[in-house]
């Protein structure tokens, strides 16, 4: 055994060091398989104290850490490129806190799931604000990690903004922690916000507390088919007019919901076949949810009300991202541009696919101007489309990353929504906390 292992397997214990290539290659490979590393071993240690004994030990023999959560990432930011990097799963960090219903607080550790968090304040009659279609698996300091968005972003915001405080552990083997729950502080620089989102690159996040909602009065989906992504868009800014609550404004068109139904089974969502889908959720009063009957009535649109009818409704949407990947290896691009662009971003997408000569399904979170542009057809390491479709967004005023981060897929092109002097400073705060690079190489700044 070479000694870094030996001095990993004597901070977390034999079982917490997995060696075993079979075994470390699920830790290695992407959600989507489009990147796969390798891992010298995957650490899982049980608290923050040997979160910190192991980044020491790792940095004394200059070898890289990537920290993992859910491994739900779809940007290749939890895997590792270098078969030399140790894999830090964060999985066994579960500690999770009372819910403080007099400050609507919450503090869990990075492992706990992101369905548990939210069972968890449900059952304290509040709400946690992110909800997205990996709930299962994704967890609380993936989450933080990549500032993850999800379908509840058009309400409650990304995580940042849910998080009141977070403990992580920096590159030199120090701890930060902010958990103390006090929303009033104003003393300098905020290292909880700027860890949020920095993807692993500046240190290892080990639990986070945040805000919670209350909980809203019963919701109402609406599915309505409509000619065009114009059209959707101008639909789901009608419901919003009509009812304050929306909770979600989600977009899917005719080709993915035919991938959907040959995956799934599932029958036709509406009478008649629609170039494109508008689903909504909303929490409406009695005269809201009339208003939104009487607006479905007038499209061609089907109103759920009860969660078993409305899961039904959703199961079109969230069920997209497996059923592309029985198709083959897709190239993910999350990218928002601003509502008002949308139709044309979406028709100048059609040629730049065509002349891939590639296949596209886009789908996501209309509501705020973020669509997923899944290609299918190029192979795994061709970036020439993720290229001209990353440059189209920008070209529309958008933004190339609107919720999955920039991980390794999108370094190149990380000048196309930050200008040079913002990568410089980014840049700058990176070798601040991180001189000797150990944490996530590769991730965020082209190497
Ligand atoms: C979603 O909105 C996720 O369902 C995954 O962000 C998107 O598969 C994708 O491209
Ligand atoms: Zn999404």
């Amino acid at each position: 055994m070479d000694a870094l292992l030996a001095e990993l397997t004597a901070i977390c214990g034999p079982e917490h060091v997995l060696t075993d290539p079979d075994v470390t290659a699920g830790y290695a490979t992407d959600w989507t398989r489009r990147f796969r590393g390798l891992a010298r071993c995957v650490i899982r240690p049980g608290h923050a104290a040997e979160v910190a004994r192991a980044l020491v030990a790792c940095g004394r023999h200059g070898v890289a850490v990537v920290p993992q959560g859910g491994n739900t990432g779809l940007v290749g930011g939890g895997v590792p490129a270098s078969e030399n990097a140790v894999v830090l799963s964060a999985r066994r960090l579960r500690r999770l806190g009372p819910v403080d219903t007099l400050s609507g607080q919450v503090t869990a550790g990075a492992g706990v799931t992101i369905a548990e968090l939210r069972a968890h304040a449900a059952r304290a009659g509040l709400e946690y604000g992110v909800d997205l279609a990996a709930r299962d698996s994704a967890t609380v300091g993936g989450t933080i990690a990549t500032n993850a968005g999800g379908i509840q972003t058009i309400r409650y915001g990304p995580t940042r903004a849910q998080l009141l405080g977070l403990e992580a552990v920096l590159a030199d083997g120090s701890v930060i922690s902010r958990l103390g729950g006090i929303q009033a502080g104003n003393t300098g620089y905020d290292l909880t916000q700027l860890i949020a989102g920095s993807e692993g690159t500046l240190a290892v996040i080990t639990a986070g507390s945040f805000r919670l909602w209350p909980a809203e009065p019963p919701t109402l989906t609406v599915l309505a088919g409509v000619p065009d992504i114009e059209a959707a868009a101008g639909l789901q800014a009608e419901i919003r007019s009509l009812v304050p609550a929306v909770r979600a404004a989600e977009y899917f068109e005719a080709a993915g919901l035919a991938l959907v139904r040959a995956h799934t089974g599932l029958p036709a969502p509406l009478k008649r076949d629609y170039p494109a889908y508008l689903l909504a959720d909303a929490a409406a009063s009695d005269d809201d949810a009339e208003q939104l009957v009487v607006l479905a009535q007038l499209q061609d649109a089907v109103v759920a009300m009860d969660t078993q009818a409305r899961a039904r409704l959703w199961a079109y949407r969230e069920r997209h991202t497996e059923s592309i990947s029985a198709e083959g290896i897709p190239h993910k691009l999350d990218v928002a541009v601003p509502l008002a662009r949308i139709a044309a971003f979406r028709a100048e997408l059609d040629s730049v696919i065509a002349k891939a000569d590639a296949r596209a399904i886009v789908f996501g979170h209309i509501g705020v101007g973020n669509l997923h542009v899944n290609v299918l057809g190029p192979a795994p390491d061709d970036d020439s489309v993720d290229d001209a479709v990353l440059r189209l967004a920008a070209e529309h005023g958008g933004t190339i990353s609107a919720e999955h981060g920039i991980g390794r897929a999108k370094t190149a092109v990380l000048h196309l929504s930050r200008s040079a002097a913002e990568i410089a400073a980014m840049r700058a705060v990176k070798a601040a906390f991180d001189p000797a690079g150990l944490l996530n190489p590769g991730v965020l700044f082209a190497p």
